[in-house]
């Protein structure tokens, strides 16, 4: 077998482990390239070029030359667009001007951080050329040919334009500086250690090729939980250390950002408020603006929860997120920065036995009326459900319908709700559910996508996602896992590819060519979403999962409980009313068709049934079964299919690296024995709610 995957044991090179057995099977139009050239004093394309250099030794064996002419042979020309063709300019149409390799017309067709790769001859040397106006434009190119050679579809004569849809591409580390991560299922931090920030920067650089390899250009670097230590993250104690992170992410083109405790005046400044109005507190944070940026000409800024689940904000001071936003926005505006204000706000002390309040609507509530006064350095950021990361919830309804704000999505690639990697659960289908969302907004054809890529007139967008990554030697807990950071950055550079695509892509550069391994792990991958919300909580429902840390089956888990997470379970039914006629109301916030489809039991997307509606267990679904035979059905099927993955997985055996293997293996075992747990469990409860028994007579308890 020759494209065994074997030559990283430990995964930890993940997708960047450039199996030399590619080049075996070359696609006929592949060109082994033996030189790369670039121009040597532009600085901003070293990294490009080391990268390209790395890649292309490991895949073919051979080191590249490096040239500062093409002469001969087949060569990889880096190429910065100089500057004065960096103006997006009308373009003339005839495209003459050119600087020897792009011409005028093809420059104004790049932002910043595009790319172009195509074919020329030059100085008797077949040149492949990947222009950009940036480092890191031209980084993006490199990595995009790599890419194209690992998956077999570069073609020499390929002519190939692309631009990131969505500007803001970022990742947040729920990361504490004494090592942990919340919700974090892959060991401990990568960037802190016993209240240190680390020193060890080798695993941080890496990263960031990951990050880089895959268009992502910003990150957080702490977690928006800010205790006492990470709030001094911003103190001269700690800035020559947070620079030195930027100094990494900045030679791969990413900025950092940094969660802020509200309370910082009063915490580190010594006053006795934070209220945003005063101008002691003003000036405070002006002044702290200023120290950061001494540190980090280019910080991106800072991201914040306030007044949620007991953290501070200006609602102590009975001020509205807008002022609480606006007066950060105001120190970082001077030079550049951002504020990201994150709208997971509600009321986490909720009584549960009141029916009237719905935890659903709290963000659009806060947010809504609220749109239009933020400053143009201020950016909302949304989850992608009303909820909270739930294993199936629909679009939050304050995307589209912000309008005079600015916003970006919120995903979350960590594994929280959907099998803390232990199950395999790739995200891409989820979160194209979310991408191709048409939310009506601007009429049909506004979906997610279109909104983030194409934000209204004058105003900013973006994506983030809580990262899922820790010190585990593969990064991420499951190998597999790994396809889950890959496909989140993939999604942000362009969120029409689609879920097969992009989990082929990353199959192929991860475990080589074998098509046998690239079938098997794309349908194990694409099936995974599925299979683990069939056995998990049923159409919509959310929520049935062990307090605290989220794992395993617990029906009542957060039904009794001061959250706003409830089912509402009864010997009859089972939902939430969140209609306009008779429920929260909640169905109303969406711009129609969308408020009318989910208004009723009978159009209402049947995956989010249970979301919108409280349904009798006898309701017969479109497929004709009961609520509860659908609830049993699902269960045996979803447990059945999370066993069949294990043995799709072995009949990879001796294709994939043994250490891998056995990896992997050993998760997929545990998950196919997890999901009989949850089976039993949701059945069980179930039945003994309904005393409705399974048409089909297998065990329930
Ligand atoms: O769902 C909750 C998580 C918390 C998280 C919070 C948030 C960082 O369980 O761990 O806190 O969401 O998004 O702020």
């Amino acid at each position: 077998m020759t494209n065994i995957h074997n030559c990283d044991k430990s995964g930890y090179k993940a997708w960047l482990v450039y199996n030399q057995a590619t080049w075996t099977k070359p696609n006929p139009n592949t060109v082994l390239f033996d030189s790369i050239c670039a121009d040597p004093v532009q600085k901003e394309l070293e990294v490009a070029v080391e990268e390209l250099k790395e890649a292309l030794t490991a895949i073919s064996g051979k080191i590249p030359e490096l040239v500062s002419k093409p002469t001969s042979g087949n060569t990889v020309l880096i190429h910065l667009i100089p500057q004065r063709k960096t103006l997006k300019t009308a373009d003339t149409g005839n495209g003459s001007e050119s600087d020897g390799y792009i011409s005028d017309s093809e420059a104004c067709r790049l932002d910043n951080e595009g790319f172009i790769i195509k074919s020329c001859q030059t100085g008797g040397a077949n040149c492949t050329v990947i222009a950009a106006k940036t480092g890191a434009g031209a980084l993006y190119g490199v990595f995009a040919l790599i890419r194209h050679i690992l998956c077999g579809t570069f073609d020499k004569n390929a002519y190939i334009v692309q631009n990131p849809a969505i500007k803001l591409r970022m990742l947040n580390q729920w990361d504490n500086m004494d090592g942990s991560i919340e919700r974090g299922y892959a060991g401990n931090s990568i960037f802190y250690r016993n209240g240190q920030i680390t020193t060890d920067l080798r695993r941080v650089r890496d990263y960031a090729r990951l990050m880089a390899s895959v268009g992502l250009n910003s990150i957080v670097l702490n977690n928006v939980n800010v205790h006492g230590p990470e709030t001094r993250l911003i103190t001269k104690e700690q800035l020559p250390k947070v620079a030195r992170l930027a100094d990494i992410f900045r030679e791969y083109g990413i900025k950092i950002y940094l969660s802020i405790n509200y309370s910082s005046p009063i915490e580190l400044g010594g006053l006795d408020t934070a209220d945003p109005l005063d101008s002691r507190v003003r000036s405070w944070w002006s002044e702290k603006a200023s120290e950061i940026y001494e540190y980090i000409p280019d910080f991106g800024g800072f991201l914040v929860k306030a007044d949620s689940e007991f953290r501070p904000g200006p609602f102590t001071y009975g001020r509205n997120h807008a002022e609480g936003a606006n007066m950060l926005a105001a120190a970082l505006k001077p030079y550049g920065g951002l504020v990201i204000w994150r709208c997971f706000v509600y009321n986490c002390r909720q009584d549960w036995r009141d029916r009237v309040t719905d935890r659903a609507n709290s963000a659009y509530d806060n947010f809504m009326p609220l749109d239009g006064s933020f400053d143009d350095n201020v950016i909302l950021q949304i989850k992608n459900g009303p909820m909270d990361f739930q294993v199936r919830e629909p679009v939050s309804p304050l995307i589209g319908g912000l309008k005079k704000s600015n916003y970006m999505l919120e995903l979350q690639v960590t594994q929280e709700y959907t099998g803390q990697q232990r199950h395999l659960c790739y995200l891409a289908p989820m979160w194209k559910d979310v991408l191709d969302f048409d939310t009506y907004s601007r009429g049909k054809g506004s979906t997610v996508a279109r909104l983030l890529s194409e934000p209204e007139d004058g105003l900013i967008s973006g994506i983030a996602a809580v990262s899922n990554i820790g010190d585990d030697m593969n990064w991420t807990g499951h190998d597999l896992a790994q396809a889950n950071l890959y496909c989140y950055g993939r999604l942000a550079w362009d969120p029409w590819l689609t879920s097969e695509e992009i989990a082929r892509e990353w199959t192929m550069q991860t475990f080589g060519r074998d098509p046998v391994v690239t079938d098997t792990i794309t349908g194990m991958l694409l099936d995974s979403y599925h299979i683990y919300e069939s056995y998990t909580t049923p159409l919509g429902i959310g929520w049935m999962v062990n307090p605290g840390h989220h794992y395993g089956p617990n029906v009542d888990g957060y039904e009794y409980s001061a959250w706003g997470t409830y089912h509402r379970a009864d010997h009859k039914g089972i939902g939430v009313d969140r209609s306009v006629a008779t429920g929260t109301g909640f169905a109303g916030k969406y711009f129609p068709p969308n408020s009318s489809i989910y208004e009723s039991i009978e159009t209402c997307p049947e995956e989010l049934l249970l979301f919108f509606h409280r349904v009798e267990y006898d309701y017969r679904l479109k497929s004709g079964v009961t609520l509860i035979q659908y609830i049993y059905d699902s269960h045996f099927e979803g447990a059945a299919r999370a066993a069949e993955l294990v043995d799709r997985w072995k009949s990879l055996e001796g294709r994939i690296g043994s250490d891998c293997f056995g990896r992997v293996l050993a998760r997929l075992e545990e998950q196919a024995a997890h999901a009989c747990e949850w089976r039993d469990v949701i059945n069980s409860y179930f039945y003994r709610k309904s005393g409705i028994p399974d048409e089909k007579s297998r065990p329930i308890y």
